[in-house]
């Protein structure tokens, strides 16, 4: 019997995922959950509710949950969700493109999401619910918390230590070294060379802080 699974999240980025499923070949997804019923129509899936239906669909038999929603700034909407479904007992799926470059001594968490042409170099540590996202660089001996986004082509020399729901926008460079805080975001296109401090936005090149909102 195979295991059912449900597709948290119904956009853009679950449009991606179904499709590194596919060519993945690790399995499927048996329907979304939304609080858009619209978009079971784009992804050709049931709609399964929203999330206020995760504990009937755990007691009705789906075991595994992917978590479909990315981020383009704040990353705590993909960790309240990714914890809501574990505290109803989902288990989170992962997924790795098969073009992706993961070395052995890479370790992963729970729930990765390593996306297509990623490379991850030598002793970098995933936390759980991490998205490292198309042709992004993470360099040896990385650390990224929990839930964190490396988005599109963002690159990460070595030995940056990487907060809690930390978003990295497309593009961004991180030098050497550095620390990113929990929860804070660097925005596309910026190059940073010094760290950041937690709950700060940065933009720009050199990255300088920004009052930009964290939503
Ligand atoms: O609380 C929620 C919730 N809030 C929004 N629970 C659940 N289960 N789903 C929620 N959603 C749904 O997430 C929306 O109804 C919508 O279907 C989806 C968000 O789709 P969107 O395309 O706006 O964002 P995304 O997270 O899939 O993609 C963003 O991040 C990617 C990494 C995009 O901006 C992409 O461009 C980017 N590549």
């Amino acid at each position: 019997m195979s295991v059912k699974s449900l597709l948290l999240g119904g956009g853009s980025h679950a449009r991606v995922l179904l499709s590194v499923l596919k060519e993945a070949g690790s399995g499927t997804v048996d329907g979304v959950v939304d609080p858009d019923p619209g978009v079971a129509q784009i992804l050709q899936l049931p709609y399964l509710g929203d999330d206020g239906q995760l504990e009937g669909l755990k007691r009705a038999g789906f075991c595994q949950f992917l978590l479909g929603l990315g981020s383009t700034q704040s990353c705590g909407l993909r960790e309240k969700l990714y914890l809501e479904a574990v505290k109803w007992g989902l288990v989170p799926m992962s997924l790795r493109h098969p073009a992706a470059w993961v070395s052995d001594e890479v370790s992963l968490g729970e729930g990765s999401q390593i996306l297509t042409r990623a490379v991850l170099n030598g002793a970098v540590k995933l936390g759980d619910n991490v998205l490292v996202n198309t042709a992004a660089v993470i360099e040896h001996d990385c650390r990224i918390g929990d839930h964190s986004h490396v988005a599109t082509g963002a690159i990460l020399c070595g030995g940056v230590q990487v907060g809690r729901a930390v978003h990295i926008g497309a593009g961004a460079v991180i030098r050497q070294g550095l620390s990113l805080g929990d929860r804070c975001v660097v925005a596309a296109g910026a190059v940073v060379v010094k760290s950041v401090p937690p709950e700060t936005c940065v933009m720009g090149v050199p990255a300088r802080p920004s009052s930009e909102s964290l939503v």
